[in-house]
């Protein structure tokens, strides 16, 4: 058989409208591919739930690539170390308590994962804005991040979604957007993002646990995000808060979606 590259070409933007398609009405809608929101699509998706993640990197993963400072290993505690046993990630014992692993091997696994779970992920899309009735947060507007990038006039496509979650990491980019363009209080002490804190790793993780919340209808944080958005330090290259955070994002949306 000769290959024809039209066929190639058809071949690509048919599955590809069509995937995309199917993500303009989704129960949940992730924004952000770092360790926090790929487990919780995982999750979600194993729960039969109709979940999309945009991230607007050529690469999925976040800032777990790069482990500490490109050293591209990364340590968990117990409890981290819990959630990469059952993906079946190989991890090392440091010291009593401490677990390390290699963050190209935990990334790529849980993104595998996810996607064989029925997650949608589509790389290069940033989400530039959401769209808001009755005080809720009802789906994102999207973009492709090159045309972000360019400063090129371009306007956006919107997905419609039941829950959103903000795993944009340090940046809290979906709840910034919210706070700076609609008049919903966020469910934070102050009613307003509170900004991440200096490094403290053992405070650090178990906030972003606690952190991870609905922040105000409809819109959920988890991992760096929670921290950012409810004053918590930053962590360091210790993964297990995030990856916990990301289980809890989803078993939070899960409780409430039973109870709807
Ligand atoms: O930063 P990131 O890995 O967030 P996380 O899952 O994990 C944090 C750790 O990597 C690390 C740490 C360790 O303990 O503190 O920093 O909370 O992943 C966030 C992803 O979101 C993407 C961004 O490119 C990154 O890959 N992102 C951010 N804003 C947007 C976005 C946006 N507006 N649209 C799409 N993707």
């Amino acid at each position: 058989m000769e290959l024809n590259e039209i066929t190639i070409t058809k071949g690509i933007i048919d599955r590809f409208s069509k995937k995309l398609m199917e993500c303009t009405k989704v129960d949940v809608a992730i924004v952000g591919g770092g360790p926090a929101g790929l487990v919780a699509a995982y999750f979600l998706a194993s729960a039969r739930k109709r979940v999309v993640l945009f991230e607007r990197k050529l690469s999925i993963g976040g800032g777990m690539w790069g482990g500490g400072m490109m050293f591209n290993e990364i340590v968990v505690q117990e409890e981290g170390k819990s959630i990469l046993d059952g993906f079946g990630i190989n991890t090392v014992e440091y010291e009593p308590g401490y677990y390390t692993a290699d963050s190209v091997e935990s990334i790529s696994t849980i993104c595998s994962f996810a996607v064989k779970a029925g997650a949608r992920i589509f790389n290069l899309m940033s989400v530039e804005d959401v769209m808001i009735r009755d005080g809720h947060v009802v789906g994102l507007v999207i973009n492709w991040t090159a045309v972000e990038m360019a400063g090129l006039h371009v306007d956006p496509l919107a997905i419609s979604s039941k829950y959103i979650i903000d795993a944009t990491g340090h940046d809290t980019e979906v709840v910034k957007v919210i706070e700076r363009k609609a008049d919903v209080s966020l469910n934070t002490p102050t009613g307003k993002l509170m900004g991440e804190r200096s490094l403290w790793a053992e405070k650090g993780e178990r906030l972003t646990i606690e952190n991870t919340k609905e922040i105000c209808p409809g819109v959920f944080v988890a991992g760096m995000s929670a921290n950012a958005a409810f004053g918590g330090p930053r962590m360091g290259p210790i993964f297990g808060g995030m990856l916990l955070s990301g289980k809890r994002a989803a078993e939070l949306i899960i409780e409430k979606d039973a109870s709807h």
